[in-house]
């Protein structure tokens, strides 16, 4: 009746280390196929802007993995100001536009002094687990 009991014990728990092991297994072979947060990146599409109210920033969300471009990522942060140029508490005004090529992400923003513009973003990619947080430098064109 004891060894019984132990014997079955022994057995359940090479059971649950065998499942232990296989599942360990599992998440490791799937996880690294699995894609980080730390595979995107937004890039500018042009690092040159036209100075002004009613300059128009493009930025693309690219896997860097395949280069490919990723729509549908949801932007919650934005932010530009002029801390390349020691001015970071010079922050313009910034909104987001319709997309019009997918993965291309446009903002409307006033570039009220030529020089160099840092752009804050932060978003959700669809999928993926945490946020991308990036720094651009882009560059106002008189
Ligand atoms: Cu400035």
């Amino acid at each position: 009746m004891n060894l019984g009991f132990r014997t079955m014990t022994i057995s359940s728990m090479k059971r649950a280390a065998a499942a232990a092991f296989a599942t360990v297994l599992f998440l490791t072979t799937h996880s690294s196929a699995r894609a980080d947060i730390a595979d995107y990146e937004f890039r500018l599409v042009q690092t040159d802007v036209k100075q002004g109210n009613g300059a128009i920033v493009a930025v693309r969300l690219v896997d860097k993995r395949s280069g490919k471009a990723v729509p549908d990522a949801v932007i919650f942060a934005t932010r530009i100001d002029m801390a390349p140029d020691g001015m970071e508490t010079m922050a313009a005004p910034i909104e987001p536009l319709p997309t019009i090529e997918p993965g291309v992400y446009r903002f409307r923003t006033n570039l009220v002094m030529a020089g160099r513009w840092r752009l804050s973003l932060g978003a959700k990619i669809q999928g993926e687990a945490g946020t991308i947080e990036n720094r651009l430098v882009l560059k106002a064109m008189p």
